[in-house]
């Protein structure tokens, strides 16, 4: 491991010479000064060079430098503290001009431009956070899950059967059959509740949407979770909620902000039928037959939640049974609703989940009902005829969850290299 001091610590060090590595950010002269900022893998850290003190090489933005100085208490520096009389050592110079400087504290650069060169437009402080958010946060459903006694699971990504209804599904050539890309791990997660009883998953999956929107990716990654020997929804609306605040609360110490919204002890649940009397009076419009929320819906939904209950959260229970998977359970009392829920954070869906049928026999019905076979279906279906216990599951989207909590409003910059209608690459 390298031996250099990272910037977060770097205030352990006072009036010790230590060794640092990094990027050149930025470099300003004043007087006879010269202040040079240095990005290392953490943060920034400021440099400064008095007349006094050794020569500097030629240092351009994103000259990758080894630099040993003395660590000085200095208020108005980055951590309260600043190198002096450094001596650098160059690791490597960039090979060409730069398409646009990292230097100021708001990137401001097209985002076209910004994912074409990624490369670049990650360095920056502001987009190291929101990964760094990103990462806290699944650190926190991994520990929050592992906690709770539930198994990580890794499930394939080509399978042989689309998961989810709709026709948003990748077709790939697979030697000599057709294979999909997986729209999500939703067969498997279900499968693995007969073997562990409680799993999650993280991993990629994918829709070939053909909106271009800034909530749509076509490869976003899924936090799933699945549990058995459940009764009910409530069940696992009271799991997604503490899920999300130990998330929420990772991602908060990581990156010391305090001014996110606090998950509620209870999240306000309003059942689907109810949300579209609320929502058609208050647009003026008939919308009782309407088989699901649009995102104008949606909105207002984020808006009166937080009216009426002060929270960014809102659960909306009950969506039409017609309108979600065939493995979904309708509710008994009135099957045309189902015992399913999305979870809408700041207006927008960013979970979806829900009780599951659980019987051999209801799956055979759901599917006869729907006018669907069993064929391609048999592998996953043999885990209901060997006996399941009743079960439920969410998944969350990772990335409409990072731009929701950290007010972006186009989920790309939410995504390292996004995948969507237009783009492939880098
Ligand atoms: P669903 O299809 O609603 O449910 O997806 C779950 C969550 O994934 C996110 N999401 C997306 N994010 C980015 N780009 C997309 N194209 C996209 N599509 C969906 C949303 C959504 O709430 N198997 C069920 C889950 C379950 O019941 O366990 C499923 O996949 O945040």
């Amino acid at each position: 491991m390298s031996h250099y001091i990272l910037s977060r610590s770097l205030s352990q060090y006072r009036d010790q010479s230590i060794t640092m590595g990094g990027w050149i950010h930025r470099v300003r002269q004043l007087g006879g000064l010269t202040f040079i900022v240095l990005r290392d893998p953490q943060g920034l850290v400021q440099i400064m060079r008095q007349p006094e003190d050794p020569p500097l090489p030629t240092l351009v933005p994103e000259t990758v430098v080894q630099v040993t100085g003395l660590v000085t208490p200095e208020n108005r520096a980055p951590g309260g503290v600043e190198l002096r009389h450094p001596v650098f050592r160059i690791l490597s110079r960039p090979g060409g001009s730069l398409p646009f400087h990292l230097g100021s504290p708001k990137l401001r650069v097209g985002m076209d431009l910004r994912l074409n060169e990624a490369a670049l437009s990650l360095r920056h402080p502001q987009s190291q956070r929101i990964f760094r958010v990103q990462a806290a946060l699944t650190s926190g459903f991994r520990r929050a899950l592992r906690e709770r006694q539930f198994v990580e699971v890794q499930t394939p990504k080509i399978i042989a059967t689309a998961s989810e209804s709709g026709a948003n599904v990748f077709k790939l050539q697979y030697f000599d059959t057709n294979a999909y890309l997986a729209q999500s791990p939703q067969f498997y997660k279900q499968m693995m509740v007969g073997v562990f009883g409680r799993v999650f998953e993280t991993g990629p999956v994918f829709r070939a949407e053909p909106h271009d929107t800034g909530r749509h990716l076509s490869e976003y990654v899924s936090l799933d979770v699945e549990v058995g020997f459940i009764e009910s929804p409530q069940e696992l609306m009271s799991l997604l909620r503490d899920l999300l605040d130990v998330m929420l609360g990772e991602a908060r110490a990581d990156s010391g902000d305090n001014g996110w919204p606090r998950v509620p002890d209870q999240i306000p649940v309003i059942h689907f039928a109810d949300a579209l009397t609320q929502v058609g009076e208050a647009l003026g419009q008939n919308l009782a037959q309407e088989p699901d929320l649009s995102p104008t819906h949606e909105d207002w939904l984020g808006v009166w939640a937080r009216r009426e209950y002060e929270s960014d959260f809102l659960f909306v229970e009950g969506y039409p049974t017609a309108k979600r998977p065939f493995y979904t359970a309708p509710d008994p009392e009135r099957p045309v609703y189902s015992r399913s829920f999305d979870l809408l954070f700041r207006g927008q869906e960013i979970v979806t989940g829900g009780m599951r049928l659980h019987r051999d026999e209801d799956y055979l019905d759901a599917l006869k009902k729907r006018g669907l076979t069993t064929e391609g279906l048999e592998g996953y279906l043999s885990a209901f005829r060997y006996g399941m216990p009743p079960h439920g599951g969410f998944a969350i989207g990772l990335e409409r969850l990072t731009a929701r909590l950290l007010g972006l409003s186009n989920i790309r910059e939410a995504t390292l290299f996004p995948r969507d209608l237009k783009r492939l690459r880098p």
